[in-house]
């Protein structure tokens, strides 16, 4: 937070400088007023980004662990702000239906700072190179793996440099790699939008490079993250019951207000056997419950320190791609993953038990360990534009609302990329028409 605002403040004190330079050394009256009227719409667009970011803010500190936007008054998208108005660019678009507006959850992706090497090399369009490489650049390891490298290889490049040997802190460092590319990243989405462009289909004519399929090939960017993270949630529910721990009295007490002794003594018994678990659905696995018995107990059980905290994957917001990426999980039960999802109403739905109802026994044991229902961090790609469309920002924003409030945890400037909504919505408000409006309550 505190360095995103020292950034705006840099860039405000550059946009003024700038101005006021031209009215100095302005060689004619009309470009001085052109460029100071355009320095004037930069500012507009800048402070209604950083407006927008404020909403995103309160937005995340009050989903307190849900990954769901509440259907109804909430819209991201040419929301009016000040003189001007903003949009919130969602990575969550299925193909070819055009931009989707609103927040990302980071935990729908795979996080490439704790997810295994098989899990990686799942990813779409991902190399075994890339896949051992990515291993290596965040491991503290002196030796490189298979098809991997440490800082022997980069420090012959040009320019040389150090293997970080540490966790990635932005998906974009992932540049650095060994066997990455654009392509691989970004696939031919370019500017990052989600949307088939021109430049986009046309193949080696205008960059990116592309295959004129009419399709939009993805990159890996939408699919992965390194910021989900479940570690030191407050505001979590306090008597949690950990299956795992040596006291089993909370667990007794628990299930006993649901089950009859006679079951309760059975539950308990191979609760006892069944130890250690790795997951609150491996619990449910190894322990014979009924669904509507472990729904009603889900929210209030851990499995303690066996408990992955980094890089858990949200199955109610996560799309199909990373599905795949889960260990166990084929084609066939990522299909029914979906199909039961997409039958329910997931709005305030934190509890994960639904997904016992959706995979084998086996599978809820192997996979269930990366599963959650509840996510943290959150980004917005927020396009700002001034009302007289002579000026426009786009930023990337992360936030991580493990605390209230949350924190923004990166700031990136990626207005460089280009406008990347409906060239129509610039050339309208130049002559004064306003885009198709939404109110944010
Ligand atoms: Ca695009
Ligand atoms: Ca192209
Ligand atoms: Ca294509």
């Amino acid at each position: 937070m505190r360095s995103g605002g020292m950034v705006l403040i840099v860039a405000l004190w550059i946009l003024l400088a700038l101005a006021g330079t031209v009215l100095v050394f302005g060689r004619s009256m009309r470009v001085e007023l052109l460029v100071s009227a355009n320095g004037l719409a930069s500012l507009k667009a800048e402070w209604i980004a950083r407006g927008a970011l404020q909403l995103v803010v309160s937005q995340v500190d009050s989903m307190d662990g849900d990954s769901i936007l509440p259907g109804g008054d909430l819209t991201w998208e040419a929301v009016p702000l000040g003189e001007g108005y903003f949009w919130v660019i969602s990575r969550g678009n299925e193909e070819g239906s055009g931009p989707v507006f609103g927040i990302t959850d980071e935990s729908a992706g795979i996080n490439l700072n704790s997810a295994t090497p098989e899990m990686i090399y799942m990813l779409p369009g991902m190399t075994d190179e890339l896949a051992a490489s990515i291993i290596d650049w965040r491991s503290s390891s002196e030796e490189s793996t298979p098809g991997g490298a440490k800082s022997e290889y980069y420090l012959l490049l040009s320019p040389p440099y150090q293997c970080k040997s540490g966790p990635l802190e932005t998906v974009e460092e992932v540049l650095l790699i060994k066997g990455a590319s654009m392509d691989i990243l970004f696939g031919e989405d370019g500017n990052r939008n989600g949307i088939l462009d021109p430049n986009e289909n046309d193949g080696s004519e205008t960059a990116p490079p592309d295959n004129m399929d009419g399709i939009l090939d993805r990159g890996i960017y939408d699919f992965v993250t390194v910021y989900s993270n479940h570690a030191n949630v407050s505001g979590q529910n306090e008597d949690m019951v950990n299956v795992n721990g040596s006291d089993q009295a909370g667990l007794r007490e628990l299930m006993g207000g649901i089950v009859d002794s006679a079951r309760l003594s059975t539950i308990m018994n191979l609760a006892r056997r069944g130890r250690p678990f790795q997951s609150v659905l491996d619990f449910y696995a190894r322990t014979g419950l009924s669904m509507d018995e472990f729904e009603r107990i889900a929210p209030n059980l851990t499995v303690g320190s066996r408990g992955r905290t980094l890089g858990l994957v949200n199955v109610n917001t996560a799309p199909r791609e990373v599905l795949l990426c889960l260990p166990g999980l084929d084609e066939a039960d990522v299909d029914t993953l979906m199909d039961y999802r997409a039958s329910m109403d997931l709005t305030g739905r934190t509890n994960i038990s639904w997904v016992a109802g959706a995979l084998p026994l086996d599978k809820l044991s192997e996979a269930g360990g990366w599963m959650t229902a509840r996510s943290y961090q959150f980004s917005a790609d927020i396009v700002a534009v001034s009302g007289d469309g002579k000026a426009f920002r786009r930023y990337r924003a992360v936030i991580d609302g493990r605390s209230s409030p949350p924190l923004v945890i990166s700031f990136q400037d990626i207005t460089g990329l280009g406008w990347p909504l409906d060239s129509g919505i610039i050339s309208n408000l130049k002559k004064g028409i306003a885009p198709g409006s939404a109110l944010i309550n």
